[in-house]
């Protein structure tokens, strides 16, 4: 889950020498500075990319920006036509500083520690690329997907096939496993959910074991409930990890044989701390104990936790008896 961002001073500070969100996400000197700023800080034991989900839409020739307090607003792209006036010309120029970024991560990092390359899962980065901004329901692509499947086949088509170069030059640059963020992924039908989340999932997983057999792969299926199952046996990924709405019991009973679980500590129960967060760590890694289980939260850390909050959440977690 994302780690790094603004509830962190140190990062606030660099944020603001970068300029723009995207040049701090295209500096490879910066990036790898924001990277591993929690790991200095808290006694992790993995580090995540400092990037986003939306350099893939960027690199591929979408007009983005991040603005203040409003997230990232795009271009929107809704046609065929669109869609084939994209100038990817820079994409390789682009990706190629994400992955210096991830050599220079690896290279600065302890042999012991894991860094964790990610993209967005083709569903979750296509709701961004045609309704042009984050939305609660994600109603723009959804409809889309309706109205014109093969429009959205094409879309997501494109975004396999970036995000498997994507992610196979991050594992080349020195990732030690890989994450795919499907955010969106619980707002869709079940015939949906197969046809634009688990289907160009696989696809990702089939191709990326295929160049790079030993790296796991880590799915986020945010949303996806009673369908999460499914998602590990038919995509084939080796960790799935939980939003903070799935059910622990779930989680032990019928992910965990399928695959390493992640999660799923609530991100606001993080920000809130108190006696009821060390209750909860216990609760889950009770559990999960003696499954294959990376505590983890259910999402990312959100811009008001206290840094002392994860710090005690790291130490609660070293020091548990479960
Ligand atoms: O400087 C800032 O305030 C920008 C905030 C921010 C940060 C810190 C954004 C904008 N992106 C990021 C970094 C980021 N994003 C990482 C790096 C790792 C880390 O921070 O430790 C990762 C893994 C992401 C992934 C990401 N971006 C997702 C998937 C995971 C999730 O949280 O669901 C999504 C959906 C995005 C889109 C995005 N980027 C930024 C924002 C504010 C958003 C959400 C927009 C929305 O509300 O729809």
């Amino acid at each position: 889950m994302r780690q790094a961002g603004r509830y962190l001073p140190e990062y606030r500070e660099v944020r603001a020498r970068a300029g723009s969100f995207l040049d701090l996400c295209y500096s490879p000197e910066l990036a790898s500075e924001v990277t591993l700023q929690p790991i200095r800080r808290f006694d992790l034991d993995a580090a995540i990319l400092f990037a986003d989900i939306l350099i893939v839409p960027h690199a591929l020739g979408q007009e983005l920006r991040f603005s203040e307090g409003e997230g990232p607003l795009l271009e929107p792209i809704t046609t065929l036509a669109d869609l084939d006036r994209l100038d990817s010309s820079a994409v390789d120029m682009r990706f190629r500083l994400i992955f210096e970024t991830v050599a220079q991560v690896r290279s600065a990092l302890s042999p012991e520690k894991a860094l964790i390359g990610f993209c967005g899962a083709p569903w979750t980065v296509a709701t961004y690329m045609v309704a042009g901004r984050g939305s609660p329901d994600q109603a723009a692509a959804r409809r889309l997907a309706y109205r014109d499947p093969a429009f959205m086949r094409a879309l997501i088509d494109l975004l396999c096939e970036t995000s498997i170069t994507y992610l196979s030059g991050q594992i080349a640059a020195g990732a030690d496993v890989v994450q795919v963020f499907d955010s969106w992924a619980g707002t869709l039908a079940d015939d949906q959910f197969f046809e634009w989340v688990i289907a160009p999932t696989r696809r990702i997983v089939q191709e990326l074991k295929r160049r790079h057999p030993q790296v796991p792969i880590i799915g986020f299926p945010r949303g996806a409930g009673a369908l999460a199952g499914r998602y590990i046996e038919e995509t084939g990924v080796d960790g799935i990890s939980c939003d903070t709405a799935h059910p622990l019991a779930d989680m032990r009973d019928r992910l965990a044989p399928l695959a390493t679980v992640q999660g799923n500590l609530d991100p606001l129960l993080l920000a809130e701390g108190g006696p009821r967060l060390g209750e909860r760590v216990d609760e889950i890694l009770g559990a999960l104990a003696g499954k294959p289980h990376v505590f983890n939260l259910g999402h990312g850390i959100v811009p008001d936790t206290p840094p002392e909050h994860v710090d005690e959440l790291v130490r609660l977690v070293r020091q548990s008896r479960c």
